[in-house]
C-alpha cells in the first residue's frame, strides 16, 4: 500500500475558515470568510478561471505587467449554486466547487471528472521582514499526473518531482538542472488521466514551484509577498491550455521575415575589417545570412549608444555597404549606463532623475562592463520613453536593423546577488514598489522600452529585438535566447528541452547560442547543433570567442559543406516557418511542440524530450550523441514520411534507424503541404514569384496552411482545392 506523507501545518501558516457570504459583481464573485479573507473569482471566458486572494479583505491595485493590455475577457453567464457544503460556480467549460468550511477549490469538468483539487489551496504565513505575506497555494498531485511548463528551466520536459524558483539570475555557464536562470514564467501545466490544464501565477516576487518534491502528492506555488492571485486554464488539449496563455499575456507581431532567417555572432567582431570578412566569406561560400551582430566591443568603452570610432570609423557607411549586400546589423544595448559625468546619456539621466535609487536616497551603483554604472528604472513610462529616444541615432541615422538586450536581470559584478539589492526602489507604473517586487519584470520593461525605440525609428516598421532576461508576456516585446551555455553533448540536449519548454511558455521566438557559447564544439558536435536549430524559431551561432571560432568554415570543409547545406534547407522552409509564426502570432499556437503536446493521449509521450514538432507537420529528432550510427526514435500517432527518403512510417511505434552525420532525422506527417522558397543568400535577394508546395500525398484529409505576409495568396493561385490559409487534398 501507498504511504500517505502526512501533511505537517506550520504554527505561523494562515487558512480561509469557513464561507461568510458571497456577492456576484458584474465581472467576478466575491467570496467572504469569517476572518476577514476575500476570494474574487473572474471568469475570463468559459475556460480562464482567476482566482484572487486577500488576506484582510483588501485587495491590491489591479495591474499587471504580464496581461496584454487588449486582452479582452469575454461575458459568460455563470450558474451559480449555493449548497449546504458547496458554493458552484459553472461555466460551460468547468465547474468550480469551493467549499463553505474551508474556501478550498476543486474544480471539475461536465463529466465531473476533477481537473485540478486543492491540497491546502491558499493559505499565508506573515512576512516578519518585510511586512506583507508569504502566499501559498498548493494543489493535490492527481493519479500519474505530469506537469510542464515554467519557461526556461534547464531540465528535463516533465517537472514532476521538481522545486524551482523564479528569480532572473545571469547564470554564466549554467548545467543541467541549475535553477533559478535568466527568465521568470510563472505559468505550468499538469496532465492527468487525458486532461491537461494550466496554473499561472501573475505574482512577479520570487516565487517557488514544487511538483511532489517537497511531499509528493502536492504541487505548490509560494512567493515572497504580493497577492495569490492565479489564473486556471482548462484545456483538456494541452494545446489549448497553450493558446489560451498566450492569448491572455499576448503575441508578437509578425517580424519581417529575416529575423527568421540564419543569423551570426560572436563575441565579438571587430573592427570593421573583421565584420566584413565574415560578412563576405558568408557570402562568397554561399552559406545563406541575414543577420550580423555587434557584441559590446563597438562601443567606445562600453558605454550604450555610442561606437568605438578606433573600430568603427564611419559606422553608417558600414551598417549602408552591409545592407546593399542584404545584411541586417545587429547591436547589443545593456541597462548600465557608465557613471561619467562626460558622458550625456549618463548626464542626462541623472539630471531627470531617470536612474533607480536605494530606499534611503543614494542611487543603486553596480559595476558591469563600462565599470561602475547607474540604471534606469525602465518601469516608470517616462524613462521608458527616454530610451526609446535614445535609439534614435543608431536606428534612424546609422540604419541599425535591430537590438539585442542583454545583462538584463539586472545583472551586476563583483556582489553575492548577482543583482540589485532589494531596498532599490521603483515606479512599477505608478504603484511604487522595491526590488522585491520589481525585480522579475526588470528586463522585460528594458525590452519594452527598447523595442518603442526601435519602432518609432523604424516607422513603425517591423524589427527584431532580442531579450535575456524576461517575465510572462515578454513575448510581446521580444525573442529570445538561452543565455551562456557551454559547447557539450548535454547542452545541446538541454537547448532542445528549454526551447521547447520556453515555446509552450509563450515564449515561441526562441532559441539557443548554436555551437555553445562557452567552449568549442567538436565537428561533429557543431553540425549536430546547426542541424536542430535549423529548427528553432530563432537561430542565431553565438560564441564568447574564447576557445576559437565557431562560423561555418572554422571546422574543415567538410564541415562546411553541411553547414551549408543545412542552413539552405532553413531558407527553403522559411515560407513554412512564417505560417508557423503566424500561427502563433494569431492563435497563440507555440511554434514547437513537445510530442506530448501532438498527442496527449499516448503515455509514451509524458516523458519524451527529445524529438519535437516544428509548426503543424514538422516532426524533428535531433541526433544528441556522438559517434552513433542507429537510434532509436519513436515517431508518434499518424503516417510520417522520411524527410530525406520519401519511405513512409507508422506512428505509434519505435524504429531503430540509421544516423548518418550529414543527415538529421526529419519526419513530414502524411497529407501535409510544406511550402518552399527557393534557396537565397539573404531574405529578400530573390523576388519571390513562384513558391514550390511540396504535397506528401495520402488518400485521406490533411489541412495545411500557409500564411504570405504580402502578395501571394492561396486564392491567386490556380491550384485545385486550396483555399487562401488553407489546403485540402482528399
Ligand atoms: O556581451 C557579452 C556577453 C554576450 O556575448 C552573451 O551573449 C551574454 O549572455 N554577455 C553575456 C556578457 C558577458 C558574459 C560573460
Amino acid at each position: 500500500m501507498e504511504v500517505i506523507t502526512p501533511i505537517i501545518y506550520s504554527d505561523t501558516e494562515g487558512y480561509p475558515s469557513a464561507m461568510l457570504s458571497y456577492d456576484k459583481q458584474e465581472d467576478f464573485v466575491e467570496i467572504k470568510d469569517h476572518n476577514g479573507v476575500a476570494l474574487r473569482v473572474y471568469p475570463l471566458d468559459e475556460y480562464i478561471l482567476r482566482f484572487r486572494y486577500a488576506v484582510e479583505g483588501l485587495f491590491e491595485d489591479d495591474f499587471s505587467y504580464a496581461i496584454a493590455p487588449d486582452y479582452q475577457a469575454k461575458k459568460v453567464d455563470l450558474d451559480i449554486i449555493e449548497e449546504e457544503k458547496l458554493l458552484t460556480i459553472k461555466t460551460k467549460a468547468v465547474v468550480c466547487k469551493i467549499a463553505k468550511r474551508d474556501l478550498r477549490v476543486s474544480i471539475y469538468d461536465h463529466q465531473g471528472r476533477i481537473i485540478v483539487d486543492d491540497d491546502k489551496g491558499f493559505h499565508w504565513e506573515p512576512n516578519a521582514e518585510y511586512g506583507g505575506y508569504i502566499v501559498q497555494n498548493s494543489k493535490q498531485i492527481q493519479f500519474n499526473e505530469a506537469f510542464y511548463g515554467l519557461g526556461d528551466k534547464p531540465t528535463d520536459l516533465n517537472i514532476k518531482g521538481k522545486r524551482f524558483q523564479n528569480w532572473g539570475t545571469d547564470e554564466y555557464g549554467y548545467h543541467y538542472n541549475t535553477d533559478p536562470l535568466y527568465k521568470s514564467i510563472p505559468m505550468y501545466y499538469g496532465l492527468h488521466s487525458n486532461i491537461g490544464y494550466g496554473i499561472f501565477f501573475d505574482n512577479t516576487f520570487k516565487a517557488y514551484f514544487d511538483f511532489g518534491h517537497e511531499r509528493k502528492n502536492a504541487a505548490s506555488f509560494w512567493a515572497q509577498g504580493g497577492e495569490m492571485n492565479y489564473y486556471f486554464i482548462a484545456g483538456p488539449e494541452l494545446m489549448d491550455v497553450c493558446r489560451r496563455y498566450t492569448l491572455l499575456t499576448g503575441t508578437p507581431e509578425l517580424p519581417p521575415m529575416w529575423a527568421l532567417g540564419f543569423q551570426q555572432c560572436k563575441w565579438s567582431y571587430y573592427p570593421e575589417t573583421k565584420v566584413k570578412e565574415i560578412t563576405s566569406t558568408m557570402r562568397k561560400l554561399e552559406i545563406p545570412c541575414d543577420a550580423i551582430y555587434l557584441d559590446i566591443d563597438y562601443m567606445d568603452g562600453f558605454r550604450c549608444f555610442t561606437w568605438n570610432k578606433e573600430y568603427f570609423p564611419d559606422p553608417k557607411k558600414m551598417v549602408d555597404e552591409l545592407k546593399e549586400d542584404g545584411w541586417k546589423t545587429m547591436v547589443i544595448i545593456d541597462p548600465g549606463i557608465k557613471k561619467d559625468l562626460d558622458y550625456p546619456i549618463f548626464k542626462e539621466g541623472l539630471e531627470k532623475g531617470y536612474f533607480c535609487r536605494r530606499m534611503d536616497g543614494p542611487y543603486v551603483e553596480g559595476k558591469v562592463w563600462p565599470g561602475m554604472c547607474y540604471f534606469p528604472d525602465f518601469t516608470r513610462p517616462e524613462v521608458r520613453e527616454w530610451w526609446a529616444g535614445l535609439y534614435k541615432e543608431l536606428i534612424a541615422e546609422i540604419g541599425v536593423a535591430g537590438v539585442w538586450n542583454d545583462m538584463n536581470e539586472p545583472a551586476l559584478f563583483e556582489v553575492e546577488s548577482k543583482t540589485f539589492p532589494v531596498d532599490v526602489l521603483h515606479d512599477y507604473d505608478g504603484h511604487q514598489t522595491s526590488h522585491r517586487k520589481a525585480h522579475n519584470i526588470y528586463g522585460m520593461q528594458m525590452a519594452r522600452a527598447t523595442a518603442e525605440g526601435v519602432k518609432k525609428f523604424k516607422d513603425g516598421k517591423r524589427s527584431l529585438i532580442i531579450t535575456r532576461s524576461g517575465y510572462a508576456g515578454m513575448q510581446r516585446y521580444s525573442s529570445v535566447w538561452t543565455g551562456d551555455n557551454i559547447a557539450t553533448w548535454e547542452h545541446l540536449w538541454l537547448a532542445d528541452t528549454q526551447a521547447q519548454r520556453l515555446a509552450i511558455s509563450g515564449v515561441s521566438f526562441c532559441g539557443s547560442d548554436i555551437g555553445g557559447f562557452i567552449g568549442q564544439p567538436t565537428p561533429e558536435l557543431m553540425i549536430r547543433w546547426i542541424q536542430m536549430g535549423i529548427f528553432h524559431p530563432f537561430c542565431r551561432v553565438h560564441s564568447s570567442g574564447d576557445h576559437g571560432d565557431q562560423e561555418p568554415w572554422a571546422f574543415g570543409d567538410e564541415c562546411t559543406a553541411m553547414y551549408k547545406k543545412f542552413v539552405e534547407i532553413r531558407y527553403q522552409l522559411l515560407p513554412y516557418l512564417y505560417t508557423t509564426f503566424y500561427q502563433y502570432h494569431k492563435e497563440g499556437s507555440p511554434m514547437l511542440r513537445p510530442i506530448v503536446f501532438y498527442d496527449q493521449t499516448d503515455r509514451e509521450n509524458i516523458d519524451r524530450d527529445y524529438e519535437f514538432l516544428c509548426g503543424d507537420h514538422i516532426l524533428v529528432c535531433p541526433v544528441m550523441k556522438p559517434e552513433i550510427s542507429t537510434k532509436h526514435f519513436y515517431l508518434p500517432k499518424g503516417e510520417w514520411v522520411d524527410y530525406w527518403s520519401d519511405v513512409s512510417y507508422l506512428g505509434n511505434m519505435e524504429y531503430n534507424f540509421l544516423i548518418e552525420i550529414d543527415k538529421i532525422p526529419i519526419f513530414i506527417k502524411k497529407g501535409a503541404i510544406i511550402p518552399n522558397y527557393p534557396i537565397q543568400q539573404y531574405v529578400g535577394e530573390k523576388t519571390i514569384d513562384e513558391v514550390t508546395l511540396n504535397v506528401y500525398h495520402k488518400v485521406g484529409t490533411e489541412y495545411s496552411e500557409y500564411y504570405e505576409d504580402g502578395l501571394m495568396k492561396m486564392e491567386d493561385t490556380d491550384l485545385p482545392n486550396l483555399t487562401c490559409l488553407g489546403t485540402k487534398i482528399v
